[in-house]
């Protein structure tokens, strides 16, 4: 029964809807599910992530930087800054200008991790110009607190002190910054005599999700917010689920970065736009856990490659073709929302032990560092006094069309071409469907009747440091999608 009639469905919507066919040697062709429900996207489904150590400098999120709040506003008009990385567990809450920090106990330093006496403090007048600048972008916050070298008390201050001021524009907190990474630093077991795993991480957990529930009763949260121990994710799952707390779950959370570091010569073009079995496998994991708690799952920090990013990769326009589609795929996948990794460059190199590597790959070709993005990945660049929108970002505000739309499930057979599709309905009753062609040389032929092309995200190649999107009206592009571009096509 169940068969016949899902057959009966899929026929019916396939004789009726768009059929999108090749008119080269290797045939693509696209069936819109109009009559399956795909997962919600959110409108605040784009987000950036930053160092928490970016609040060391309180002039840094103020409505006064207005070349930061500029390209925020453009990148997305509702997103979500997110403020973690390595650099949460060493900073401290200070109140006072004579507040000090939590006694720390010694170790040694591991290279790509913060150096055992990083201290930073975060100071009251930075989160009220971080509230400011959150007003001034249109943006909300995912708030990072320090699980690592802090104290319960400090944290529900410094908690009490970021929900009152931050009111509404405070998503959730995040309560430590990649804890299944601790057993090589913070939480060694040489160190500290005991073994360091997801149970003792909850155990933490909850005893400073607790103290800062006794100050803020309202508090959300979201965890495990792991670099990539599938175990932790489904710990959370299922420790949290018959436990009260389960209703301050604002999400379960995760790291994902292609591979890395810099130097690893398997990080190329080529390999970035691949697809990545990784994406939907962790997205089941964190589905399963999510759907315990009844909760959001979201993607909290990523980026191409991981230590700071590799020039000639993550900083030119392949990475804008990944976070196209990468952002797409994560939608599609019933992700709340993706966070990409960037910030300031020196924040970026502290949480790595004070050195972004893509500098060395960068002198090695007699190049000059300071004309690259800082780190290498980030989405909005710092260069000179000026704020500007890298490759990347300009894949997000592609991805971005999207927010506020229903995704609608497709079938897509591009044949041997690298490409990807999706298709959502949106709030006007129209359909949108992008399609992101990966491949370095093969161009995609196209019949998509009834629908026109409106973007077009396009650069003169793939290791370009340019991109650009832009309004289209270029009929061809319903016909054939050239290689290395991506193009939003709307139904009439
Ligand atoms: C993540 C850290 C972040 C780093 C990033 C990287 O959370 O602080 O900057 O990796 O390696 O693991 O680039």
């Amino acid at each position: 029964m169940m068969n016949r009639r899902h057959f009966l469905l899929s026929a019916a919507a396939t004789a009726t809807l768009p059929q999108l066919r090749s008119l080269a040697q290797a045939p693509a062709t696209l069936t819109l599910h109009t009559d399956k429900r795909g997962p919600m996207v959110p409108a605040n489904f784009i987000g950036l992530s930053y160092e928490t150590q970016q609040l060391s400098d309180p002039n840094y999120f103020t409505a006064a930087n207005t070349g930061l709040v500029a390209r925020l506003r453009e990148l997305a008009p509702h997103g979500v800054l997110r403020l973690g990385g390595n650099t949460s567990d060493y900073g401290f809450w200070k109140p006072t200008p004579t507040s000090t920090p939590p006694p720390r106990a010694k170790r040694e330093y591991k290279l790509g991790d913060p150096p055992p006496d990083l201290y930073y403090g975060v100071t009251p007048e930075a989160v009220r110009n971080l509230r400011a600048f959150l007003d001034a972008t249109g943006w909300t916050c995912l708030y990072g607190i320090n699980l690592g070298t802090n104290t319960p008390q400090l944290a529900a201050d410094e908690a009490a002190f970021v929900a009152k001021t931050l009111g509404n524009k405070l998503e959730y907190f995040q309560v430590g910054n990649e804890a299944d990474r601790f057993a090589s630093t913070i939480r060694d077991p040489k160190l500290t005599g005991h073994p360091w795993n997801a149970d003792p991480f909850l155990d933490e957990w909850l005893t400073f999700a607790k103290a800062i529930l006794a100050r803020v009763p309202d508090a959300k949260f979201g965890l495990p917010d792991v670099a990539s121990n599938a175990e932790w994710i489904s710990a959370v799952g299922d420790r949290l689920q018959n436990n009260p707390i389960r209703e301050h779950v604002a999400s379960v959370s995760h790291h994902y970065y292609i591979g890395g570091p810099p130097s690893n010569p398997e990080m190329t073009i080529e390999h970035i736009l691949k697809s990545d079995p990784r994406v939907p496998s962790d997205a089941a994991l964190v589905r399963a856990s999510a759907d315990k708690l009844h909760t959001h799952y979201r993607m909290t920090e990523g980026n191409t490659c991981y230590r700071g990013g590799k020039p000639g990769v993550s900083d030119v326009f392949a990475a804008a073709l990944w976070s196209a589609d990468y952002l797409l795929l994560l939608a599609s996948l019933g992700y709340a929302g993706v966070n990409l990794h960037g910030g300031d460059g020196q924040m970026v190199a502290n949480s790595l032990g004070g050195k972004l590597p893509g500098d060395d790959i960068v002198l090695a070709e007699h190049g000059d560092p300071t004309t690259h993005p800082h780190p290498y990945y980030t989405p909005v660049a710092h260069i000179g006094d000026r704020y500007l929108l890298e490759p990347v970002a300009f894949g997000m505000r592609f991805a971005g069309h999207f927010a506020g739309a229903s995704i609608v499930p497709v079938d897509f057979n591009p044949g041997s071409v690298n490409a990807t599709a999706y298709a959502a309905k949106r709030a006007d009753g129209t359909t949108i469907v992008a399609v992101i062609n990966k491949d370095l040389s093969q161009d995609l032929a196209l019949n998509l009747p009834g629908f026109h092309a409106e973007y077009a995200l396009t650069a003169p190649a793939a290791s370009s440091r340019q991109a650009s999107l832009a309004e289209t009206t270029q009929p061809s592009l319903t016909h054939t999608l050239p290689h290395t571009s991506a193009a939003i096509f709307r139904s009439r």
